[in-house]
């Protein structure tokens, strides 16, 4: 059975120019050669088949993300570019304390709903996000029809948006979004297990979850208080109300290696099988190899297999989702080490 991969190329459509001054970079990296790297190492290994997501409609996307997020993340993708609007938007004036007073303008809604300055929206920024969440949806549906793993070659990344807010490359978070549509998907909403195994603390992800209990967070990442996104991600954040006890983080050190690595996951693993949970989602980060240029773990590519291992043990319906991953060479090798356990 060869492992079913979901690729859209809308998302070759949301690929801002690089932003940086001197060696300030504010946009770089995430880039659409990324995904057509991945996918082209996975056709090529023989392990995959590659699928076309179907529509699985905005109404999905609804169930996670404010509709006035969407509503801008469409409208400034349509201005972008156009009457006098630059090709890449970014807010100007951020109401850090949220302020009730409404401006309809595209560049004050835009300061509404991000948290960062390195996710600028180009034309193709909607219409990318929009099939990404659907390439995520379309793997979800590979679950339901009773694949043991399917593989979302999402981009751009979802795991720093949270309900109301985008950020961080991410516009809307499609682990969540998947994760929605498995559970309501089920005969009684049933429990979701999500492990984020990319670099970064998936902030976006957290939140959306935080107080619900149904859908556990495991994230290991380095350590916020020295890596972005610096405000998310400690160990001491556990969930709230009737989400307690169900948010676990693992930050670790820099230079974090594969033993290392393991020991965590291994943790993480435990809490999983514990909360019993149907489907398991994994957003996946190439960025903790060795090397990568916005990561600072060590990962080898032997540690990808044990990592890929860990996970197939655990012997749950598996999605995985596409999130960073940025040194070009590595990418697909990667990918293919961490899969071979599930073949
Ligand atoms: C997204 B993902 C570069 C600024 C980039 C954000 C990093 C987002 C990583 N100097 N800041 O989790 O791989
Ligand atoms: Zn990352």
């Amino acid at each position: 059975m060869k492992i079913p991969v979901v690729y859209s190329p809308q998302h070759r459509r949301h690929a801002p120019d690089e932003i940086r001054i001197k060696n300030v970079f504010f946009y770089s990296h995430e880039v659409p050669d990324r995904i057509e790297i991945i996918r082209s190492a996975l056709a090529s290994s023989n392990i995959c088949k590659i699928h076309h997501p179907r529509d699985f409609g905005e109404s999905q996307i609804a169930k996670v993300h404010h509709q006035e997020m969407i509503r801008l993340l469409k409208d400034a993708s349509l201005a972008a570019g156009q009457d006098g609007f630059a090709d890449a938007l970014f807010p100007e004036c951020y109401p850090i304390r949220r302020t009730a007073i409404q401006n309809d303008h595209i560049v004050a809604r835009l300061g509404h709903f991000c948290h960062g300055s390195d996710s600028p929206i180009v034309s193709g920024t909607w219409p990318a996000a929009y099939w990404s969440a659907q390439t995520a949806l379309e793997a979800a549906q590979h679950l339901l029809e009773s694949s043991k793993i399917a593989y979302a070659l999402s981009r751009p990344p979802g795991h720093h948006a949270s309900s109301d807010t985008f950020g961080g490359f991410c516009y809307l978070n499609n682990a969540a979004i998947a994760a929605r549509y498995l559970q309501h998907s089920a005969e009684n909403d049933v429990n979701i297990a999500i492990l984020d195994i990319d670099f970064h603390h998936g902030n976006g992800t957290q939140e959306i979850f935080y107080n619900d209990p149904s859908v556990l967070y495991c994230s290991l990442h380095a350590d916020p208080a020295i890596e972005y996104p610096y405000f998310w991600g400690s160990s001491q954040e556990e969930g709230e109300g009737a989400g307690k006890g169900t948010n676990f983080n693992w930050p670790l050190p820099l230079g974090t290696g594969d033993d290392q690595y393991l020991e965590a996951l291994n943790e993480a693993a435990a809490v999983i099988q514990q909360h019993d949970p149907m489907y398991l989602i994994v957003d996946f980060g190439q960025d903790i190899a060795e090397d990568d240029p916005l990561g600072g773990f060590r990962i080898s590519p032997a540690g990808f297999s044990r990592i890929g291992s860990v996970i197939a043990n655990l012997q749950i319906p598996t999605l995985l989702i596409q999130e960073g991953g940025y040194h070009l060479e590595k990418i697909g090798t990667s990918a293919i080490k961490f899969l071979t356990s599930f073949v």
